[in-house]
């Protein structure tokens, strides 16, 4: 399946697209424990979550008319290179924006997202997320009971917690 994903230079502005060319498939972002999938219809979200014990959701609008002066903060916040220890998925409901992981190679790889696309993060990989020049998302968040999102930031020290380490182990060897 062809995915709208593209791999990203480091500098610049981080809403521009930064397109390397290269195009990438739903089975490269597999390699790194990423799943993509395009869901048009809400039920396939549903099955989705039931298989994985998903009982939560909750929508986010990222956008300056939503969240007002906080909002330039926010999307800086957002790209702060982190894990969680915790799978993060995101089903866009419209507008579109950048989730950028490491590479084997720890390259960013950039996976353009827009409505109808689900991904699912998995615990452990460093990521960072943008909205594009058009500052506008809408997104369901899906979690469990409490979710853990905290963003823990890219540091040495994290090489020894448990969750990058399974990630490492799994996706990176
Ligand atoms: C995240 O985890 O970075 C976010 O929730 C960003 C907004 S959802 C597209
Ligand atoms: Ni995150």
């Amino acid at each position: 399946i062809p995915t709208p994903s593209k791999a990203t230079a480091s500098i610049g502005d981080q809403r521009l697209p930064h397109d390397s060319g290269r195009d990438l498939a739903a089975a490269d972002l597999e390699k790194l424990g990423v799943l993509y999938y395009r869901l048009p219809d809400v039920s396939g979200v549903d099955e989705l979550a039931s298989q994985r014990g998903y009982r939560n959701r909750d929508e986010i609008t990222v956008s300056p008319e939503k969240m007002g002066a906080v909002y330039e903060d926010k999307v800086k916040s957002f790209f702060h290179e982190h894990l969680h220890e915790d799978e993060e998925i995101r089903y866009i409901r419209d507008g579109r924006g950048y989730f950028d992981v490491r590479s084997k190679g720890d390259d960013w790889v950039r996976i353009q997202l827009e409505k109808d696309d689900l991904i699912i993060l998995p615990a452990g990989i460093y990521h960072r997320f943008t909205t594009d020049a058009d500052n506008y998302i809408q997104a369901m968040r899906l979690f469990k009971d409490e979710p853990k999102w905290t963003p823990l930031n890219r540091a040495p020290e994290l090489d020894s917690n448990e969750h990058r380490q399974g990630y490492v182990s799994q996706f990176l060897k």
